[in-house]
């Protein structure tokens, strides 16, 4: 595997050099500073890689071209602005980044509803607690139907949190879940958050999946003929939010995704940490059946709480997640393709002097780095005995 790390640009406090000590040989990032829906010019993407090349690093793989919400949502202009993404996915491949990651999940990009959750051992992760995400829906966004929605068992969960939370602890919610994690490109306030729900209004999963297969369409072609491949990030959590369909969350999802264009350009971002919170996703069965189209690899672990809902980020090794049998499917994957594939640590715990310092939800670097060394652990061992290649 080829070993990246995810870097959001000279502003990230892990720095380039910060990069290579882990001992990660490629980069993964975007130009973060350019509007969605705008075109990145080959200038600005050759400068960046530039600087990455002298920091003894390489660029290979982007994350994130944003997906705009017209798009996802065939709002009259879609086109251009699809053309728009085909055209900065032509520019990156021409300077030698061909691999795109991108996600279609409306509104609201990767979703959590605690910063901070300590940890016995005293490791801080990310927590996504299913009765704060309802309280938040039914009790501070007053989301209509949405009471419904969670079923009258999370509803009484919520309510009974939601009475317990004093105002600062509703603020506090309310901005972890619409202020946007890292990556993600926007932020909302209530009002702006209920506009952009409203845009949805009625559309559904068959209707978002039509605009996914349209964007498809339109844009594969251009993506072939720059020799790029694409990468859909699956959807975290893996199932509906806020009543916004998400079709990026099961086998049968990525099945329908593959039949929209067939031509293996078409491809899959492999994300453990997002397919792994549904039980029903056998992830090393998932990465065989798609292995063809798996053009990069995210690699992390969740741990499912005892509502089956929640969850929150275990380490890298110990999550529900079966990583070894993961990355032996991997190792058989590169075998039969005959190239490397670039994998990222996805996330990490913050510990260490991670709380010490400033750092991105999810991206610090001593956790990171603890990921990094114990997926490349279990790699070398499987080399060493051959058991990656079944
Ligand atoms: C998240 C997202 O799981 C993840 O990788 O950190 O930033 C994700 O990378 C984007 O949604 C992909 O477009
Ligand atoms: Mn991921």
């Amino acid at each position: 595997m080829r070993q990246g790390w995810r870097w959001f640009g000279p502003e990230d406090p892990v720095s380039l050099a910060d990069i290579r000590q882990a001992g990660a040989t490629e980069v993964v990032t975007a130009l973060h500073h350019i509007a969605n829906g705008e075109v990145w010019p080959r200038e600005a993407i050759r400068s960046r890689r530039d600087a990455i090349r002298a920091a003894g690093l390489d660029w290979t793989v982007v994350e994130s071209i944003p997906v705009h919400e017209d798009i996802k949502i065939g709002a009259p202009g879609w086109e251009a602005k699809a053309d728009a993404w085909a055209e900065t996915a032509g520019n990156l491949a021409a300077e030698g980044i061909d691999t795109i990651c991108y996600n279609f999940m409306p509104v609201l990009d990767w979703t959590r509803t605690d910063l901070a959750h300590a940890l016995p051992d005293g490791a801080l992760c990310l927590r996504f607690d299913a009765a704060a995400i309802a309280a938040f829906d039914i009790h501070i966004l007053g989301r209509e139907g949405a009471a419904g929605d969670h079923g009258a068992a999370l509803a009484a969960r919520a309510g009974a949190l939601f009475a317990a939370m004093d105002a600062g602890a509703r603020d506090g919610l309310m901005r972890t879940i619409l202020a946007g994690l890292p990556g993600a490109e926007e932020s909302f306030t209530l009002d702006t958050f209920r506009a952009q729900l409203a845009r949805y209004g009625g559309i559904g999963a068959e209707g978002l999946r039509a605009c996914l297969a349209a964007f498809l369409a339109r844009i594969m072609p251009r993506i072939e003929a720059a020799g790029a491949r694409i990468a859909i990030h699956p959807d975290d959590p893996p199932r509906s939010l806020f009543g916004l369909p998400r079709v990026v969350s099961t086998s049968a999802d990525l099945r329908a995704i593959a039949a929209m264009w067939p031509g293996i350009a078409n491809g899959i971002t492999f994300c453990t940490g997002s397919l792994g919170v549904r039980a029903d996703n056998d992830l090393p069965a998932m990465l065989a059946e798609f292995g063809p189209r798996v053009h990069f690899l995210h690699l992390r672990a969740t741990r499912r709480e005892a509502d089956d809902l929640s969850f929150h980020e275990a380490p890298h090794l110990d999550g529900d997640v079966d990583m070894v049998a993961v990355i032996a499917e991997a190792l058989r994957l590169e075998e039969l393709r005959g190239e490397a594939l670039p994998m990222r640590p996805d996330h990490g715990q913050a510990i260490l002097s991670d709380q010490r310092g400033p750092f991105r939800p999810g991206y610090p670097a001593v956790g990171r780095l603890r990921g990094l060394a114990e997926l490349r652990g279990v790699e070398h061992a499987l080399r060493r005995t051959g058991s990656g290649r079944a």
